[in-house]
């Protein structure tokens, strides 16, 4: 993976830690940033200029970052996308860590300023990505979050059982609820059903616990999913035994 930031001590760090970490040091992920800063010709390193048409801030200059794009994608195979960081792309999901996960490799561009010179993503830029409708100072954050994502997916990096997990069907819900020792803290149990040791009724009330909590805080998630009839019972029977408690 390339990326091309003026921050890119701050993109590095992800290599320093857990699960990419590791991939890094096991050689699974390769992560390397191009500072435009390092691809300027002026004596005072410019990357950015003020906007034509006026206005507040700065836009991100086209020739430095352009260079930097230029080497990023000489350091890696053809067929590796340029992806650029900004608040107009697309919104970034698992459909596209996966898809992305599947290429030979991913240059990233990471946004500062007001914007980046739109030429910039018309001749250089294959995709435009977004985290989502919130405001953050820079691309930086949304690249890592996107590397972190698709390192995660890449074989080997994960242990068989997350890896596992991750192709089960509580693909599209979100998570269960989970617990460990003590059994009890200031009154609140564990919910008995745990430490039954009754594997298929955990299982069964795992699933019914992502199916209302999907419902009750993402229901946007359960309106892809169409239930089944088993599905439904087992929702009724979560919202059913919640107005009783
Ligand atoms: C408040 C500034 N805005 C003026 C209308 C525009 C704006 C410019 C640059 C807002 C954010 C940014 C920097 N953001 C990103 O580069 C960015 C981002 C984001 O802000 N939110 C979610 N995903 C992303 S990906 C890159």
């Amino acid at each position: 993976m390339q990326v091309v930031t003026i921050f890119p001590d701050m993109v590095k760090t992800i290599a320093e830690y857990g699960v990419v970490g590791r991939a890094a040091e096991r050689g699974i992920l390769s992560l390397n940033c191009l500072n435009p800063r390092d691809y300027t010709t002026d004596a005072h390193r410019t990357v950015d200029a003020r906007p034509y048409g006026g206005g507040p801030g700065m836009v991100m200059k086209y020739e430095p970052a352009a260079a930097a794009l230029g080497a990023a994608r000489a350091a890696i195979p053809s067929g590796s996308p340029v992806v650029c960081l900004t608040p107009q792309g697309a919104v970034f999901d698992q459909a596209m860590a996966k898809r992305f996960a599947g290429l030979p490799g991913m240059v990233f561009l990471a946004g500062r300023y007001e914007g980046i010179d739109e030429r910039l993503l018309q001749s250089e830029v294959d995709e435009e990505l977004s985290l989502g409708d919130f405001v953050l100072s820079g691309g930086e954050i949304a690249a890592m979050a996107v590397i972190d994502a698709v390192v995660r997916l890449l074989p080997g990096v994960l242990g068989d059982e997350d890896s596992a997990q991750q192709d089960s069907f509580m693909q599209g819900l979100l998570d269960h609820p989970h617990y460990t020792r003590p059994e009890e803290i200031d009154g609140q149990r564990v919910p008995e059903v745990l430490l039954s040791g009754d594997h298929a009724r955990i299982e069964k009330w795992r699933y019914q616990q992502s199916l209302g909590r999907s419902f009750l805080r993402r229901p946007d998630l359960l309106e892809q999913l169409e239930l089944n009839a088993e599905q439904r019972k087992l929702l009724d029977e979560f919202l059913n035994e919640r107005e009783t408690v």
